[in-house]
C-alpha cells in the first residue's frame, strides 16, 4: 500500500511524515509554534505544552510559547494571539519541530536496527560524530539536530562518555525508564549547480532509535517502532559478526566470549527476520512479493577479526575521501562481506535477506576500530573505521551522492567548478 511512497523522489509532495511520531499529515496541516517573548520583544508567555509532554513522557522542557494553526504550506505565519511571525513549524500530532528544510524537501527517513550488543549506541555515537566532523566536510553536507533535547541527549548518552572520556556506553536502558524518542537529524546536502547555475538542496532525515533489546517485547514501544521502520524509506541494519556462527574461529586472540549468545534476541537473523515479518504484515506485502524498502546490512567490529582475515581485502582498504560513491570499491566490499557470511555457515541470511527484499547492500565497518578494553576504548582512542559507508550508499540511492569508478573522469575531483 504505502509501497508508492517508498520509492525515493516520489513521496506525495503535500504530505509530510513526522520524523518523532510518524504520523503522515498533509502539508496544509503543519502547524506553527509562537516564537514568544524574549529580552523586551513581546510575544506570548509559555504554557505547558500538554502533547508535547505526553510525546516526550515528561513535563520537563515541555513550558514553551504556544502552537497555533495555519497554512502549513507557508513557511512563516503571524501568531493570533500576539501578531508576531514564526518560521517555527510543528507536527500537529506530536507538537515537535519539523524543520523548513525537512517540510519543504520531506526528507527520507533512514532508520536504525540491530540485535542487543550489535553495536548500535557506540554506532550512534561515531557515525553522527564522523557526520558533524570529517564526513560532513568531504561531502560539504551539515548535521543539524532538529530539536534540542537531540542536542542534549547526544552529547550527555554518547558523545561525553565514549568520544571524550573513552568508556564504552553503557547497556542501553529499557524504555520503562528512560525516554522512547529518537534523535533526530536532518543532514542536509548542497549540491551542483557551479557558481551561476541554481543550487539545490536535498535532506535526510536520520532517525536514530536507541532501543534495547528487551522493548521491542513490549506493546507500546514496538508499536512505535513499527511505525518508524514502516515510515522508513531505508534502514540500516546492525549485524554484530561475533555472533554469527562460524565467525567465532575468526576472532582475533584474547575476546571474551560473546555474553548473550543464549539470548535469541542476539541473533542476528531473528531480529531482521522479526522486523521483515512486521514489515511484510503492515504493507499487506504478498507473499512472494520482496519488500522495496533499500536496506544496509553492516557488520560490526570488524577490527575484532583475524587481521589475516582482512589482509588484502577489499575491506581493508581505506576509501578514497573524494565526494563520490566509488563504486568499484561498493562492490567489491559487498562481494567480500557475502563471502564471508557464506564462509561462517551465515550464508542463509544472505538468502533470507535476497528473497524478502528487492534490494540489499552489504557492509563491513567499525565504530571503535579497536578491540576495547575493561570498560574503556582502546588505546589509540576511537579511531572510527568505514563507519559512514552504509551511509553514503543511501545518498547514492536517494540521488544525493554521485557515484563514479576510479579513472573515469568524476573521480578524484569533488564536484565541477571546484
Ligand atoms: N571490537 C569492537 N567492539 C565493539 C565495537 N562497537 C561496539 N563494540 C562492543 O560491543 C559492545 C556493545 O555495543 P553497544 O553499542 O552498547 O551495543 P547495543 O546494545 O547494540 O547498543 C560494546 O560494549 C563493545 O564492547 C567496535 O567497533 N569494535
Ligand atoms: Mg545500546
Ligand atoms: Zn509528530
Ligand atoms: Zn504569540
Amino acid at each position: 500500500m504505502l509501497d508508492k511512497a517508498r520509492l525515493p523522489g516520489v513521496h506525495a509532495r503535500d504530505d509530510v511524515t513526522c520524523p518523532y511520531c510518524f504520523a503522515v499529515v498533509p502539508l496544509q496541516r503543519v502547524r506553527f509554534r509562537c516564537r514568544g517573548q524574549a529580552g523586551r520583544r513581546p510575544g506570548c508567555a509559555p504554557v505547558l505544552d500538554q502533547r508535547l509532554a505526553d510525546y516526550t513522557g515528561s513535563t520537563a522542557g515541555a513550558s514553551l510559547p504556544p502552537v497555533f494553526s495555519a497554512s502549513g504550506r507557508r513557511s512563516r505565519a503571524a501568531c493570533p494571539d500576539c501578531g508576531q511571525e514564526t518560521g517555527s513549524r510543528v507536527c500537529p500530532e506530536c507538537h515537535n519541530p519539523l524543520p523548513s528544510a525537512y517540510c519543504d524537501s520531506p526528507g527520507r527517513i533512514v532508520a536504525l536496527v540491530g540485535a542487543k550488543n550489535a553495536g548500535k549506541s557506540t554506532y550512534i555515537a561515531v557515525l553522527l560524530h564522523e557526520l558533524m566532523n570529517r564526513v560532513g566536510t568531504e561531502l560539504d553536507a551539515s548535521l543539524v539536530a532538529c530539536d534540542d533535547r537531540t542536542i542534549e541527549r547526544y552529547k550527555r548518552d554518547f558523545a561525553r562518555p565514549l568520544l571524550e572520556e573513552r568508556r564504552l556506553l553503557p547497556t542501553t536502558t529499557s524504555a520503562a525508564t528512560s525516554p522512547r524518542e529518537p534523535l533526530v537529524y536532518l543532514l542536509t546536502r548542497s549540491r551542483g549547480g557551479g557558481r551561476f547555475a541554481r543550487s539545490r538542496n536535498d535532506s535526510l532525515a536520520l532517525v536514530l532509535f536507541d532501543t534495547a533489546g528487551e522493548d521491542l517485547r513490549s506493546r507500546e514501544v514496538r508499536d512505535l517502532h513499527l511505525r518508524y521502520l514502516e515510515a522508513a524509506d531505508a534502514i540500516i541494519f546492525l549485524v554484530d559478526p561475533l555472533e554469527l556462527p562460524g565467525a567465532r574461529a575468526e576472532v582475533a586472540d584474547g575476546l571474551p566470549p560473546p555474553t548473550t549468545s543464549e539470548d535469541p534476541d542476539s541473533e542476528p537473523i531473528n531480529i531482521i527476520a522479526r522486523v521483515t515479518e512486521a514489515l511484510r504484515e503492515r504493507n499487506g506485502t504478498k507473499p512472494g512479493d520482496r519488500l522495496r524498502v533499500p536496506v544496509a546490512v553492516a557488520l560490526t567490529k570488524i577490527d575484532a577479526l583475524r587481521p589475516g582475515l582482512l589482509k588484502q581485502s577489499a575491506l581493508r582498504r581505506t576509501r578514497d575521501g573524494v565526494g563520490v560513491l566509488d563504486l568499484d570499491d561498493r562492490e567489491a566490499v559487498d562481494e567480500q562481506v557475502r563471502a564471508m557470511l557464506h564462509d561462517w555457515q551465515a550464508g542463509r541470511l544472505d538468502l533470507y535477506l535476497r528473497q524478502q527484499y528487492a534490494e540489499y547492500a552489504l557492509f563491513g565497518l567499525s565504530a571503535l576500530g579497536g578491540i576495547p578494553h575493561d570498560g574503556k576504548v582502546g588505546a589509540g582512542g576511537v579511531r572510527p573505521y568505514r563507519a559512514e559507508d552504509p551511509l553514503l550508499w543511501l545518498l547514492y540511492r536517494f540521488g544525493m551522492l554521485d557515484g563514479a569508478r576510479p579513472g573515469s573522469g568524476r573521480f578524484g575531483r569533488r564536484a565541477a567548478g571546484m
